[in-house]
């Protein structure tokens, strides 16, 4: 039997409910965005530090109109950085970003993730994501030392 999706949808939303279940019925979203001043002297990501569950996705959105942006994982397999994401967790680079484009990633492995954006991270544009909590199975608090983690 084949259900319309939009059946699906109900009968699955129903069961969340009746199981009492947390509120994870609907997709939930989070956003980081991209900014920047009108005159490029200041950029930044808003917000730059965010406390996630594991597994939820997060948008990074351009909303800078004057500036491209990444969002970019600190990681000796991108552009040979120290490592500043969980050991087991698989390096991200959203590529340049223009105005008004978005880039989702979607964390699995907890820990702590610092990001940077290539063009403007001499500015400070940088943040990190702390995804599920320390004793989460397979947590790594990464950069445990000043310089990041080289393997
Ligand atoms: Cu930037």
């Amino acid at each position: 039997m084949k259900l319309p999706r939009r059946d699906f949808l109900v009968i699955a939303g129903s069961a969340l409910f009746l199981a009492h279940l947390p509120a994870i019925g609907g997709r939930r979203v989070v956003t980081v965005d991209m900014r920047g001043t009108a005159r490029g002297e200041r950029v930044w990501f808003d917000p730059f530090g965010l406390a996630l569950e594991t597994g939820v996705a997060v948008t990074f959105v351009n909303r800078d109109p004057g500036n491209s942006h990444t969002v970019t994982a600190y990681h000796p397999r991108l552009f040979e950085r120290v490592r500043r994401i969980p050991a087991q967790a698989e390096p991200f680079d959203s590529g340049y970003l223009l105005p008004g484009e978005s880039f989702e990633l979607t964390l699995t492995v907890p820990g702590v993730y610092d990001f940077y954006c290539i063009p403007h991270e001499q500015a400070g544009m940088v943040g990190r994501l702390v995804v599920g909590r320390p004793g989460d199975p397979g947590w790594d608090g990464s950069a445990t030392t000043m310089g990041g983690d080289h393997r």
